[in-house]
């Protein structure tokens, strides 16, 4: 059967993106529904080779379009507002943002990792999508606990701007302009507290009591509630002068007594859904994000013993921050959601 589909948010990254995949995935819509602020609707989107007006996001909005499937990805307070009225209207919502992932009775789900969660949407019938870099972590995390047990993972990550959305991708390219104008000192900052051409930021999100930003410590709660496991996770997130894909150096330490074998690793990576590694350094060949944008891959590479301990396994991961780290998470829970018969 065929659902009426909802995206709020329809002009931002993540939204345009959405209907990208939802295209691509050949997903079953009979009816399509974008929303946004009232400062864009009435402009159109293309679909499937034909326009179609935005709507203004309302409380009603979704009860008048017989909404059945939401995709939420216009920040927090948005999702914080009007998830509500979507579940009511009888839709189940799929949410990109951070708002509901931590309540207990919210399933937060990568599907590769933990489809079964997705059972527990019908208490709230909300859906939460991860944090894009805990998504590309823990595709790469949950093969290789499977393989060892994990007991502790070290990540800094390389953050991408589309991770700020347009506004962040639009401030890059427009610094970077300025710098061959020679204007790069006056230029603009708005999403970012620095600027982001020619730099990189070691902090993304706002500071936490601890010392660690919001966008860290996500990254530790999250992978938690998604690997069913008390993983000890410390994270460093720096944004970086790169347009949309995430990358992500990592340490995973596992239980003790175990002796790494990189090959057996490098298959359980490979054997995994939507995974690819790419590693031969003799040859110069690892990932990259010009390598995974545009694509739906989590790509691994540069994986290598720890010198000292053999329970110690370092690798780098890149993904598409905008496919991987969200739009196509969310049509993927939304076919799971379909198969596991809604
Ligand atoms: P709008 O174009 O009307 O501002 P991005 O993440 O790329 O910055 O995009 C954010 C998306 O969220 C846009 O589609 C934006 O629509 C939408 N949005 C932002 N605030 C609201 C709001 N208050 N109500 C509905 N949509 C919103
Ligand atoms: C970034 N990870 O790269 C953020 C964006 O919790 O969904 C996504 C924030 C979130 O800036």
């Amino acid at each position: 059967r065929k659902f009426n589909v909802a995206v709020v948010g329809a002009t931002g990254a993540v939204g345009e993106e959405l209907f990208r995949v939802l295209k691509e995935y050949n997903f079953p819509i009979n009816k399509l529904v974008p929303l946004a602020s009232a400062r864009s609707a009435g402009s159109k989107i293309e679909f499937d080779d034909k326009e179609i007006t935005v709507l203004e996001l309302t409380e009603t909005c979704f009860a008048e379009n017989e909404v059945e499937i939401a995709f939420f990805s216009a920040g927090g307070s948005v999702s914080e507002k009007f998830a509500k009225y979507a579940v009511e209207a009888g839709a189940v919502v799929i949410d990109n943002t951070s708002h509901f992932r931590m309540e207990p009775n919210v399933p937060l789900v990568v599907p590769e990792v933990n489809p079964e969660d997705i059972a527990l949407w019908k208490e709230t019938g909300i859906i939460a999508n991860p944090n894009c870099s805990t998504i590309q972590m823990v595709l790469s995390l949950k093969p290789l606990d499977e393989l060892y047990g994990i007991k502790r993972v070290d990540v800094s990550t390389y953050q991408a701007v589309s991770g700020a959305g347009k506004t962040g991708m639009e401030e890059l390219v427009r610094q970077m302009q300025d710098f061959f104008a020679f204007q790069l000192e006056d230029a603009e900052k708005k999403a970012f507290a620095h600027q982001i051409a020619l730099n990189v930021i070691p902090q993304i999100d706002v500071a936490q009591p601890n010392g660690f930003t919001k966008e860290e410590m996500k990254m530790v709660k999250e992978t938690q509630k998604i690997m069913h496991k008390d993983i000890q996770v410390a994270a460093t997130c720096v944004r970086v002068p790169v347009l949309r894909s995430h990358s992500e150096s990592i340490t995973v330490t596992f239980n003790d007594g175990v002796e790494v074998d990189v090959e057996a690793v490098r298959e359980s990576l490979e054997r995994f859904e939507n995974v690819e590694v790419i590693d031969d350094l003799a040859n110069n060949a690892y990932p990259m994000p010009i390598i995974s944008t545009d694509t739906d891959i989590t790509y691994v590479g540069r994986i290598r013993r720890d010198v000292y301990q053999p329970n110690i396994v370092h690798f780098f991961n890149v993904a598409d921050q905008v496919r991987v780290g969200a739009a196509t998470n969310a049509v993927r829970i939304a076919l799971k959601w379909i198969e596991l018969g809604e």
